[in-house]
């Protein structure tokens, strides 16, 4: 079984989505045993760098210019206020800075110069940095990745065939072309969506197949719970429970084994046995800090009670090793185990880190 297969079908992610509970989260567990660490969770920092007046239509999102939500909408942020808001983020324990701003794309100009001097500024933090500015030219990412971007986060929000129904501003092909440009510049690619916005589980399934076959994998694939606010479109709807979160969660990282699997919005909703069941079922990323981008979000020192009572590590920035991949190879590729990472299962044989070639492609022996 190769570490990332690209040609999922929605039927058999479904098959797994639905599996009983405690056979799906056995298998989740052990997929992300063979591929991170289990005791470490990655920590970013969200900052709403422009909020507001945004002129998409999403019908989740409190920041379009169209609905009438309490948002208070702001300019472009300037570089020393996000450097305060940085080193307050890696102060409590963030490793990454994800910058948002309510743009349908980016333009050349001043204000994309002041977004590159940000991302310079946290860089020289020593933090990881994200942004999430909308649709992206091939030239701009790679202007981003020249001021030292970690990552980019481009949702892909929902299944192909649900989108439409969400937003009518832009097309799905739009954020693959977006995901695209993203890849080509060497900029880490962050992408997921939103479950709860009344798609149907295929739409779920659907959305994992789109994800999952973008080759490479995504980096990070963050797991939002609609935060219905008021005045949106989507502000009657019902909650999603924590099971199909769990669910969601588990099967995300079974059909995506090296992603780093980011529970985001919604933890306000989750209790801490929830969330556990969450990091156990292969989450491995958090949002920290009170607010999102717009929303609130758990207290940092309830999050850091949290991590210690269930045992868990922030990781460290710049620190993610993926671990050996599991695929077909012969016996004979593999080389004798140096050292076994404490998290993989017995039985299962690891390359040695200087035998790249093999170590792209090694074996599960189940
Ligand atoms: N404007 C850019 C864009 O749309 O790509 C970046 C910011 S946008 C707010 C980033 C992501 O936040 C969206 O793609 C969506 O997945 C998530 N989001 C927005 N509003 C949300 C809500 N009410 N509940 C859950 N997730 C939400
Ligand atoms: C992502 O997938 N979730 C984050 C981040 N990427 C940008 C945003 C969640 C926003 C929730 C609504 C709000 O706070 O405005
Ligand atoms: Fe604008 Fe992004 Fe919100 Fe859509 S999700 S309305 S593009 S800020």
């Amino acid at each position: 079984m190769t570490t990332q297969r690209h040609n999922w079908t929605k039927e058999e992610i479904l098959a797994i989505y639905n599996k009983p509970l405690m056979e799906l989260l056995y298998e989740a567990a052990t997929v992300h045993r063979e591929h991170h660490d289990p005791n470490t969770v990655q920590v970013s920092t969200l900052l709403s760098i422009k909020t507001g007046g945004c002129p998409e239509d999403c019908g989740y999102c409190p920041q379009a210019a169209r609905y009438h939500t309490d948002i208070e909408g702001n300019d472009l942020m300037t570089v020393s206020h996000v450097k305060a808001q940085a080193l307050r983020a890696k102060a409590s324990g963030s490793s990454r800075v994800c910058m948002g701003a309510a743009w349908r794309n980016v333009k050349d100009g001043p204000e994309f110069d002041q977004v590159l001097e940000m991302v310079r500024t946290i860089n020289k933090l020593d933090m990881e940095v994200c942004c999430t500015l909308g649709m992206l030219t091939e030239n701009q990412a790679n202007r981003l990745a020249e001021a030292g971007l970690y990552a980019y986060n481009h949702n892909l929000d929902t299944s192909e065939d649900y989108y439409k129904d969400v937003i009518s501003t832009r097309a799905f092909e739009d954020r693959l072309e977006t995901i695209d440009n993203v890849r080509k510049s060497n900029v880490t690619v962050c992408s997921g969506g939103i479950i709860g916005m009344g798609e149907e589980l295929a739409d779920r399934a659907g959305m994992l197949v789109a994800l999952a076959s973008l080759n490479p994998q995504p980096e990070s694939v963050p797991i939002n719970a609609l935060v219905a606010v008021e005045g949106t479109p989507m502000e009657a709807m019902e909650p999603i429970s924590i099971w199909e979160m769990i669910r969601m969660v588990a099967t995300t990282r079974i059909v995506m084994p090296e992603t780093q699997v980011r529970l985001s919005a919604g933890r306000t909703e989750m209790s801490r046995e929830g969330q556990a069941m969450c990091f156990f079922a292969g989450a491995n990323s958090i949002f920290a800090g009170d607010k999102l981008l717009t929303t609130p979000n758990p207290d940092v020192n309830e999050d850091m009670e949290m991590f210690k009572l269930l045992g868990l590590n922030p990781q460290k920035p710049f620190t993610k090793v993926s671990q050996p991949k599991t695929v077909e190879a012969e016996d004979s590729e593999l080389q004798p185990m140096d050292e076994k990472p404490k998290w993989t299962r017995p039985g299962h044989k690891i390359a040695r880190n200087e035998n790249a070639k093999v170590a792209s492609k090694l074996v599960s022996k189940e």
